[in-house]
């Protein structure tokens, strides 16, 4: 089978690529290496220090006699896209090639509107190849655990039924995103959902939660294959973030009341999630939403732990509760459904004090490639 990973030089799209790579999937990497890019303009570097992905690709093939194809170019320019998907001729395509950080997003207009232009534009362009020459290819999306934002009940996998004035539907779950990025996510859904409806074609969307952890069993092969890890206030996630805080000596960076409440997941469960996708593929017509996450917690308490996971390897660790540069509830209702995944066989590694110790042993290896300077929020969403 052959799958197109969109955006396969990034922290999950990498560690997928490899992972189906290494289980016999035919794959191919689409990125437009914008990432490196934009990490270049704001003057940030991934904790590890990560090759460049021909020599990456190349490492891979000589450690495993595995090839995986290369087009490099952005999914927003429809010419580049339509060559290389003819030249490729992918039965899936795993779409993670966005701009993906909401920080990013609210640093002004002019990002707000690369996000949206970026995200929309580029899915929009898969959309309408697939329909025109690859009708029976599967799309698995990754959408993103915030399109629901933070209600005051349960939220279902997509969907919801309701029941108004004596008639009954099972609808769209109502979205209320807290950032331009998300936002781009909900406009995704929404386009990919038309094109299921109106054009037949075949769609997984995956709510992925906030996923944590470096190391695959592909990507901790050889340090050529390291994958990239975040760390810094505009494309760093909230656990990482925490441990690399840790290794440094720098306070735990809790915005505000520290309530908030998200999915979580090792990196290791989203490499799995994707190919459980890919190997039961939506029916022709379908718009299928997944739920992609393991765990639910509150940022107040990832730090707790982390703090405690350091202490014991003799880490002196502060939490500081700072001024919260978002607008968002700090403490509020949140409990998700994430079954469907489960009940196709995903088998979580769910966060454990061994893993937050091999990820803290892994920022204290690389803690001197750390910018201080880089790791407070520097975006606010005040006016
Ligand atoms: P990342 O920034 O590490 O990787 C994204 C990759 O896509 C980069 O290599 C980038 O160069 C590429 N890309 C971006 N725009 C492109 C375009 N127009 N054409 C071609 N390539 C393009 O991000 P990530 O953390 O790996 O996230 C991947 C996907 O998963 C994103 O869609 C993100 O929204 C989603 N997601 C991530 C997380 C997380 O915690 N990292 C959580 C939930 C969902
Ligand atoms: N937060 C802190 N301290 C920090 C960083 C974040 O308290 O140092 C808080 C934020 O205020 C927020 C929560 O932690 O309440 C999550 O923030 P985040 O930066 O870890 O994650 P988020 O902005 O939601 O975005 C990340 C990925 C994005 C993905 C999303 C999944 O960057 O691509 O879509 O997680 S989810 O959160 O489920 O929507």
């Amino acid at each position: 089978m052959k799958v197109l990973v969109i955006g396969g030089d990034g922290y999950c799209g990498w560690a997928t690529a490899l992972y189906l790579s290494n289980r016999g999937y035919e794959v191919g990497i689409l990125d437009s290496l914008v990432r490196r890019h934009w990490d270049n303009e704001l003057g940030v570097e991934t904790l590890t220090p990560i090759a460049p992905i021909q020599q990456r690709l190349q490492r891979w093939q000589d450690l495993t006699g595995k090839s995986i194809d290369l087009f490099i170019g952005d999914i927003t320019n429809y010419s580049f896209l339509h060559k290389a998907l003819h030249q490729f001729q992918p039965d899936a395509i795993v779409h993670f090639g966005e701009q993906r950080s909401a920080p990013f997003s609210m640093i002004d207009r002019e990002h707000a509107v690369l996000t949206q232009v970026n995200n929309v534009v580029g899915t929009l362009n898969l959309l309408y190849i697939m329909r025109e020459d690859f009708p029976d290819c599967h799309l698995v999306k990754l959408g993103t655990m915030g399109e629901y934002g933070t209600p005051n009940i349960d939220i279902e996998e997509g969907y919801i039924t309701i029941e108004h004035n004596g008639r009954k539907d099972t609808l769209p779950y109502p979205k209320q995103p807290g950032s331009m990025y998300h936002l781009s996510k909900v406009h995704d859904s929404h386009n990919i959902h038309f094109a299921c409806r109106i054009w037949g074609l075949r769609a997984t969307d995956l709510n992925q939660g906030i996923v944590y952890g470096v190391l695959t069993e592909e990507t901790g092969m050889d340090e050529l294959l390291i994958n990239r890890l975040d760390y810094d206030g505009v494309f760093g996630t909230a656990l990482n973030r925490f441990c690399i805080q840790a290794a440094v000596g720098h306070p735990l960076t809790v915005y505000g009341k520290g309530g908030q409440t998200r999915g979580f997941l090792d990196i290791r469960d989203t490499v799995r999630c994707i190919e459980l996708a890919i190997a039961n593929p939506a029916q022709p017509g379908e718009f299928r939403v997944f739920n992609q996450f393991t765990e639910l917690f509150s940022v107040g308490d990832l730090a707790m732990m982390v703090k405690k996971a350091g202490n014991a390897m003799g880490l002196n660790i502060d939490i500081n509760n700072i001024e919260n540069p978002r607008i968002e509830k700090e403490e509020h209702y949140f409990n998700a459904k994430n079954t469907k995944l489960l009940d196709l066989g995903l088998e979580p590694h769910y966060l454990s004090d061994s893993l937050l110790d091999s990820l803290l042993n892994f920022a204290v290896k690389y803690q001197k490639r750390v910018d201080n300077n880089q790791i407070l929020p520097t975006v606010s969403w005040h006016r």
